[in-house]
């Protein structure tokens, strides 16, 4: 059974003012972990904030959370940080970054290659998400998932695991959300809520990034490519884009699947691949990280040449694995 470092529960426990941060860009589980923590210490009377940097996405919004998630560093300084789903210090913002070399730091995170960046460490690299964890926190401190806190946490599960489809959703996983269940979540309106999110022209944006879709490799991998024109044609944006790439990823001898988005000065790129191909491997080769089958980063190169670099590292991964 999986258990917190006991210095992270006494440390929980006897201080006071915390500072919540999750990952630019955040997804349900930065999302979810990030509130649920909230919540948790909330519920332990204890003076809490939480920081993203760039905010709660549109796709989120139906969370309506009653936390005023902070955008800048607070004038006065908390006395802990909580660190959640970074994977690298970097990955909280160019603001927070700094912070985190200065301060009392709490580092909980899943993700391959957690460089220990805290001056207190939790990196579970076999838990389905850092939701899961703060619910095994949350046991811990004797704080049920009744309400808000099991929601947030039930958010991050599912995020994470695709709805318990990926390979890290573990018997614990589901014995978690059975938990929440118990406690009074209904998945089939909490769901229906998180799935009615989209547009009109997020579809049509998406129909015309899968009309392009490639098979290269022999058809062991497909590539999809979000440009700014289709953006601009369809009037969508990088929000827009979840998951689709989990999509091209189920075509039939696909082993992985790149999808690759163009931003401002750069090409960010996702990859998600079946079995034992580690695509954390291919991300880090660029700077990026995540998990085996899930990870990403950026290429500052022009879309053509970010295709060829990716595809190539990409092929070089599966003649190893
Ligand atoms: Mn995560």
């Amino acid at each position: 059974m999986m258990l917190p470092p006991q210095q992270i529960v006494d440390h929980l426990r006897a201080s006071d003012n915390f500072l919540v941060v999750s990952h630019v860009a955040p997804d349900g589980d930065a999302l979810g972990s990030m509130l649920a923590m909230g919540e948790l210490l909330r519920a332990l009377d204890k003076h809490v904030r939480l920081f993203n940097e760039s905010g709660i996405p549109q796709r989120f919004m139906w969370l309506k959370p009653e936390w005023d998630i902070l955008r800048e560093l607070p004038a006065d300084e908390p006395a802990t940080i909580i660190v959640l789903d970074c994977g690298a210090p970097e990955r909280a913002g160019a603001r927070m970054a700094p912070w985190l070399d200065s301060k009392t730091v709490v580092n909980i995170d899943h993700h391959l290659g957690n460089p220990h960046f805290g001056t207190m460490n939790w990196v579970e690299q076999r838990t389905s998400s850092v939701g899961e964890m703060v619910g095994v926190l949350a046991r811990e401190l004797g704080v049920p998932l009744a309400g808000l806190l099991g929601e947030y946490i039930y958010l991050a599960l599912i995020s994470d695991t695709g709805d318990f489809c990926f390979n890290n959703t573990r018997p614990e996983t589901l014995e978690m959300a059975a938990e929440i269940l118990r406690l009074g979540l209904l998945p089939g309106p909490f769901h229906e809520q998180k799935q009615s999110t989209g547009t009109l022209n997020q579809l049509q944006m998406r129909g015309t990034v899968l009309q392009q879709a490639r098979l290269h490799a022999q058809g062991r991998i497909t590539l999809i490519a979000f440009t700014r024109e289709i953006f601009e044609q369809t009037g969508t944006g990088p929000d827009d884009t979840e998951g689709l790439v989990n999509t091209v990823l189920y075509v039939r001898g696909v082993q992985v699947a790149i999808s690759l988005r163009e931003e401002e000065d750069r090409i960010k790129f996702s990859l998600r691949s079946k079995g034992s191909v580690n695509v954390q491997a291919v991300a880090a080769r660029f700077g990026g990280g995540g998990h085996r089958n899930a990870a990403g980063g950026h290429l500052f190169l022009d879309m053509d040449a970010a295709k060829r670099v990716i595809l190539d590292a990409v092929i070089e991964a599966l003649a190893v694995s």
